[in-house]
């Protein structure tokens, strides 16, 4: 076997440079994250999109203010946004779902959302596997799936259990307290903490995960996220006036909910994780776990398939 031998250059290359010409690819790209929505009707998943989107945007076309009233969902939706800063391009793409939990029979309720979820990859492996195949390819794939709570203060229903365990086979889900201006800060910690304790009870494994590859570093950031989780958001259509800003919030009899306010909700928390903590941890989770498991799958049946089929002569 040939000995590598470590060569120190006399004089400088500028291959050190290699990062920045990454970085310049990279940013001439842009990024692209999915975000789907799924809980039950009426929780206010619509209104938090608008609320995401309002807060990072301030000149748009999409409905960001209006007079009407939201209404329920009744398809499956997907809204995009390319958000600029500092030069870095990062295109998000939110799919509304409808609600469930108001039929008499919500069995397979999670169906249509798991199959958009399946479709989002097949497609991606179809793209992979042509020929003549894109140098980059649109990536529709959902890097994260909000799960929203009933804020009951009780505990989950059985219909939580199971549409969180169908989901988090193939997908992130990150669990959030709906509308959790309706509970006191003593019973939004205790029903976080009820949440928390049946998620460990049921044997949901949600993100992030644990591998054997991870560093100290990045084991106690997955425990400090788990201590998190869920989030308790609040979300609204309306701007507020408050010391002369206009924020989002909801104007009560008694009082402002203030939802960038972090002492009011946990939507500031929700939005930092999504887009400053853990937007790479989310796509790469994403391709090396979920879609990685749906193709391998996927090869191995269409291999099975060749191989049973009669060999041309
Ligand atoms: N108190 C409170 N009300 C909210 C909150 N978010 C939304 N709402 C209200 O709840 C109602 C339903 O909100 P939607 O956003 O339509 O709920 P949804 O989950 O999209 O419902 P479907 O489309 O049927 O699945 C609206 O009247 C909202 O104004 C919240 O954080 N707190
Ligand atoms: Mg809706």
């Amino acid at each position: 076997m040939a000995a590598v031998e470590e060569i120190r250059a006399t004089s400088y290359v500028g291959f050190d440079s290699i990062t920045q010409q990454i970085e310049h690819k990279l940013l001439k790209r842009g990024f692209q994250f999915n975000v789907i929505v799924a809980g039950q009707t009426g929780l206010g998943k619509s209104t938090l999109i608008n609320t995401i989107f309002a807060s990072h945007l301030i000149d748009s076309k999409g409905r960001l203010e209006s007079d009407e009233p939201v209404r329920q969902t009744t398809e499956i939706q997907a809204a995009s946004h390319v958000i600029v800063e500092n030069g870095v391009k990062l295109r998000l793409n939110i799919v509304d779902t409808p609600g469930y939990g108001d039929q008499v029979n919500n069995e397979n309720c999670w169906d249509p959302i798991v199959k958009y979820i399946k479709d989002q990859h097949s497609a991606y492996l179809r793209k992979e596997l042509t020929a003549m195949r894109d140098r980059y390819i649109q990536d529709t794939r959902i890097h994260c799936c909000l799960y929203f709570i009933n804020p009951t203060g009780h505990s989950l229903r059985p219909i939580d259990v199971i549409v969180m365990k169908k989901l988090s086979e193939v997908v992130n889900v990150v669990p959030v307290i709906a509308k959790a201006d309706s509970l006191t800060l003593e019973e939004r910690e205790a029903f976080k903490q009820k949440i928390r304790a049946e998620l460990v009870y049921n044997n949901i494994r949600l993100y992030p995960f644990d591998t054997d590859e991870n560093d100290e570093e990045e084991i106690q950031l997955n425990e400090s996220i788990r201590s998190m989780i869920p989030f308790a958001v609040v979300g609204s259509e309306r701007s507020v006036i408050i010391d002369g800003k206009s924020v989002r919030g909801r104007k009560n009899r008694w009082g402002v909910v203030n939802v960038e306010d972090e002492s009011h909700c946990e939507f500031m928390h929700l939005r930092n994780f999504l887009t400053r903590t853990h937007l790479q941890d989310l796509i790469e989770t994403t391709a090396q776990i979920h879609y990685e498991a749906f193709r391998s799958k996927q090869l191995i049946a269409l291999k099975e398939g060749v191989a049973q089929r009669p060999p041309v002569n």
